[in-house]
């Protein structure tokens, strides 16, 4: 492997893969994968990905074996907990927040079992994948608590008799609900991050760490954007920049043989809705147009 290359690592088979993949190239990577599966090459960027499960991404950081990481934060979180317990530093940074893989960390009692807040908690076994989290959690409460640690399939523990209620990961609820699972409180909020090593890079490879990073800004900032034009009496301008949605300053443009009427070109950094197409038109705005932003670079 080349050592001017940058080595980032994404999950190879699971909920981030998709996401993450797809983030990559709207940053413009071209990736060729190699038969194996395990590496892909960036054909236009001296970028390398290698693909593992998503637990073994702060490690592969941790130990230098790759530059960059992108993970759940909750992945994230439990390694620095685990590493401390263990008085050892992490040798990750969290650099960027990105805008999927949301989910959150909670605690969930069967059907029908009373809870009152975290007291409702002691003396319980509470079955988790993520011990240290929950530990610290129960620690912050000064609660005494069985964790039973699993590695899976933890919805199942209080059915089996192995737990009273569990600490898991829910985004929408309906694995819980399936289960007959009532959420009761969030430990953590959770969403994919990308570390980097704390090690100073050479130059080469820092430069693009940094254009990486602008280029994933410049894709989550789009994805919400839309540029909107249309047309106004200039005495409705000040109603109209009000009624836009996350706009600085809109260019403000005279129309050929109108002295009244000028035409307004903005970004928006949220969605346009058809309400604030209405809210606008009532404004005195005509001829609206709303436009899918690309790219954008600040
Ligand atoms: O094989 P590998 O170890 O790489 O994958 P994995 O099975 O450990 O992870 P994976 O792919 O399930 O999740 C990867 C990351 O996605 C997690 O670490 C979280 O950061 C994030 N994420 C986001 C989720 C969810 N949403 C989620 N819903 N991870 C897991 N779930 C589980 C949840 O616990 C439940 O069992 O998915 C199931 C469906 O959730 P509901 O609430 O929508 O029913
Ligand atoms: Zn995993």
């Amino acid at each position: 492997m080349d050592e001017l290359r940058l080595k980032l690592a994404v999950q190879k088979s699971g909920r981030l893969t998709d996401p993450s993949l797809d983030i990559l190239f709207r940053c413009g990577l071209k990736l060729s994968r190699g038969k194996d599966q395990l590496m892909g090459y960036g054909e236009n960027m001296p970028l390398d990905v290698l693909f593992v499960r998503d637990d073994d991404i702060p490690d592969l950081v941790q130990e230098d074996v790759c530059d960059l990481g992108l993970v759940g934060l909750n992945v994230l979180e439990e390694k620095r907990l685990e590493l401390r317990e263990r008085g050892q530093a992490a040798r990750f940074q969290q650099i960027r927040t990105l805008d999927f893989g949301r989910c959150r960390l909670s605690l969930a009692v069967p059907e029908g079992v009373s809870f009152e807040g975290s007291s409702s908690l002691r003396g319980k076994r509470i079955a988790t994948t993520y011990p240290f989290l929950l530990q610290r959690y129960l620690r912050e409460r000064d609660i005494s608590a069985d964790i039973v640690t699993l590695s899976g399939a933890v919805e199942i523990a209080p059915r089996l008799g192995r737990a009273d209620l569990i600490c898991d990961l829910v985004s929408t609820g309906s694995t819980l609900q399936a289960n007959h699972l009532r959420e009761v409180e969030t430990v953590m909020e959770s969403h994919a991050v990308i570390i980097r090593t704390p090690l100073t890079l050479p130059p080469e490879k820092d430069e693009w760490v940094e254009r990486l990073m602008m280029r994933i800004d410049g894709v989550q900032q789009v994805k919400e954007s839309k540029y909107i034009m249309l047309h106004a009496p200039r005495s409705a301008l000040p109603e109209i920049r009000r009624l836009l949605p996350g706009s600085e300053s809109p260019t403000i443009i005279p129309l050929e043989g109108s002295t009244e009427k000028v035409a307004i070109h903005a970004v928006c950094r949220e969605n346009v809705f058809w309400e604030t197409l209405e809210s606008l038109k009532k404004a005195g705005a005509s001829a609206l147009l709303v436009l899918p932003v690309e790219k954008m670079l600040a």
